[in-house]
């Protein structure tokens, strides 16, 4: 019996150890939580150590993630970072039982950490975001120390050694700092996410205040019939809340719309000038349906979606401020467009200025941009891949050239310049489906911005290609709805589409990955047929 008590002894000292490990991380956190609140809270150390690691990421990791957690990549980051940190607490506390000041330390060490990733982050502004992660292992640190005195056995009073059972350490003693702990974490916990959205809701209020003006050119009427009425195909319009995101917020940046300004700059630029987003909206504006892509979407994927946006043209932006474009002798090839949270994308400025809708961005589907997709202003230039183009939360536009500046994706090995590739998708019937035999509609989109869709087949099986009806198309820059009438026989079938666009290319068979350029390659749905 003497062997499983002193078992019993050692999981509860155990247990002890692990419960002022996991208090003094989320006094930590709260603290760190409460101080970013009142400094910046994308300063916030699971926001920067995120940040941090969404940063260093190799392409392929991301790519992996994207894929498979999809939009949720960013919750399963933050969660996997609290486990991760829940499990060196518990380390920590039960090693503080024996080494309080190691044990500290330890939690100390963790705010130096924070503190770096913050000071690392592309939008840093100084030592200002290095405070939310020093004061929480500053009080997280103390809580350890402190708890880990109490969690120990007292001193035993001269003469009575050996009564060092269980019971005899101070249980109340503990038990009462660890409720006030926790207590106070959580108060602290609760300001800072008080003080956050404090801090958000000027963003909030200015959102709701924006009248939109009405664009002196509107967006040409939709001819009749882009959308098919087939069930289980794509809006040709995406509503908002359906249009993907990609991005490397952690927190999405609530910009004031009162405190916003553009400032266009560099190489070439004569007229240097910071503008406001009355002075933008007080310009003649333009609305244009453009379908944006991702080059993160794999063959059939997602991350793609068609919106009517409202916006200012940049090339007239930009001739103001004396920029040529390189086919006329201008010094700057790269538009390098900043946001708030320092994500830097880089356009050809050839292709800002060559006569497409590119616009600096503020109404989507006829309200103001969601904080999601960029409030209050974002970049968009037809035919380019988002992340060479499509800047959200922008503040900064700098005229440079490829060779002197590699912006944030750039520098992770994905290409320069990116035009979006011809694809088609099949949304309809779904991979694996079991339609009946007989008539079965396959429909789907197809996109190619800049040079528009002319022709989509589909193939079944090792058949010969056949041609879909296409929809109307509302114009080069959106795309595609086609549908085919396939008579289905029983058995398993494969079905392939390929799309030719305006100059006569037809999609590409050959495959490749997303990295550097964009996927290529046919999509193929398999389907059984009763
Ligand atoms: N500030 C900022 N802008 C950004 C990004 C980002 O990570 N940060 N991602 C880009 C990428 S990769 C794409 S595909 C588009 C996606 O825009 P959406 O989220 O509105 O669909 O935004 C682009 N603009
Ligand atoms: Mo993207």
């Amino acid at each position: 019996m003497a062997g499983v008590s002193s078992f019993r002894r050692t999981l509860f000292r155990a247990a002890r150890g692990a419960l002022a490990g996991l208090l003094a991380a989320f006094t930590a956190l709260a603290v760190a939580e409460l101080v970013a609140g009142l400094v910046r809270p994308a300063a916030g150390p699971v926001t920067v150590v995120g940040g941090a690691v969404i940063d260093r990421t190799p392409a392929a990791v991301k790519d992996f993630a994207i894929r498979t957690f999809g939009e949720n990549d960013k919750t399963v980051l933050q969660l996997g970072i609290l486990a991760i940190l829940a499990l060196i607490a518990i380390g920590l506390g039960i090693l503080a039982l024996s080494h309080r000041r190691i044990g500290a330390a330890g939690v100390l060490l963790f705010g130096v950490i924070g503190a770096a990733a913050a000071f690392g982050r592309p939008d840093s502004r100084g030592l200002g975001d290095v405070l939310p992660s020093i004061a929480g292992a500053v009080a997280g640190a103390g809580v350890l120390y402190l708890l880990a005195s109490k969690a120990l056995p007292a001193p035993a009073p001269v003469g009575e050694a050996g009564q060092s059972d269980a019971l005899s350490w101070d249980r109340r003693g503990f038990l009462t700092a660890a409720g006030a702990t926790a207590a106070a974490a959580i108060t602290a916990g609760a300001l800072g996410r008080f003080f956050t959205s404090r801090q958000s809701q000027g963003a909030v209020a200015s959102r709701e205040a924006l009248v939109l003006p009405k664009p002196s050119s509107p967006a040409p009427a939709l001819p009749a019939g882009v959308q098919l009425k087939v069930p289980g195909i794509t809006a040709f319009t995406t509503p908002n809340r359906d249009f993907y995101r990609v991005d490397t917020a952690l927190t999405v940046p609530k910009v004031d719309a009162g405190t916003w300004r553009l400032w266009i700059h560099g190489k070439g630029v004569t007229r240097p000038r910071t503008y406001t987003l009355d002075q933008l909206l007080a310009r003649p504006l333009i609305e244009r349906d453009i379908t944006l892509t991702c080059v993160s979407n794999e063959v059939g994927g997602p991350y793609i979606g068609n919106a009517r946006w409202l916006g200012v043209p940049l090339a007239d932006l930009l001739k103001e401020a004396g920029v040529v474009p390189p086919s006329r002798g201008g010094k700057a090839d790269q538009l390098v467009a900043r946001s708030v949270d320092g994500m830097t994308l880089g356009s050809p400025v050839e292709d800002v200025m060559d006569g497409r809708d590119a616009m600096l961005a503020v109404g989507m589907n006829g309200e103001p941009l969601p904080f999601d997709h960029g409030f209050p202003v974002r970049m968009l230039v037809p035919g380019l891949y988002g992340y060479v183009s499509a800047c959200k939360w922008i503040t900064d536009i700098e005229l440079t050239t490829f060779d002197a500046y590699d912006p944030y994706w750039v520098k992770r090995k994905w290409a320069r310049k990116a035009p979006i590739k011809t694809q088609s998708r099949i949304d309809t019937p779904k991979p694996f489906a079991r339609p009946a035999a007989g008539i079965v509609t396959v429909a789907g989109v197809a996109w190619a911005q800049r040079r528009g869709i002319t022709r989509v087949q589909i193939r079944i099986d090792d058949g010969p290609w056949q041609d879909a009806d296409l929809a109307a198309q509302a114009g080069t820059d959106t795309w595609r709805q086609w549908t085919y009438r396939w008579n289905a026989t029983p058995g398993g079938h494969n079905l392939t589409v390929r799309a030719t666009d305006g100059t006569g290319q037809v999609q590409t068979e050959q495959r490749t990955r997303t990295i550097p350029d964009g996927a290529s390659g046919w999509h193929s749905v398999f389907v059984t047929v009763s």
